[in-house]
């Protein structure tokens, strides 16, 4: 969608997509402009920050990941923790 473009968070040594659903959700906020927004992904909350591009635990958010939006052809681990190689 969108020429291409995706989400994509940190893993040891490499990029993760995030699901095609919270992509979606992710992309949407993008555009309209949204500081922030809200995910639940896998009974977690988090926050996303799209001034800093970071991924946060809602109730710890030590636990952080840095995103990117980048087109699909980079090289990445898999999806959502589904490796793809
Ligand atoms: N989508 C899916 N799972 C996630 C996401 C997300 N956006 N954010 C966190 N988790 P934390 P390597 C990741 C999972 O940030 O080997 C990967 O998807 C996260 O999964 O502390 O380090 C892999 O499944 C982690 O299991 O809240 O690259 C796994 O790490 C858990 O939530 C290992 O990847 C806690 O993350």
């Amino acid at each position: 969608f969108d020429g291409g473009y995706q989400w994509f968070y940190e893993g040891r040594n490499g990029w993760w997509q995030y699901d095609e659903r919270t992509s979606k959700e992710l992309e949407n906020s993008y555009k309209n402009g949204d500081k922030s927004v809200e995910l639940l992904i896998a009974g977690f909350l988090y926050i996303v920050d799209f001034e800093n591009m970071l991924q946060l635990r809602r109730n710890d958010p030590s636990r952080r990941r840095q995103i990117k939006r980048d087109v699909s052809t980079i090289s990445k681990k898999g999806v959502a923790g589904i490796r793809s190689h």
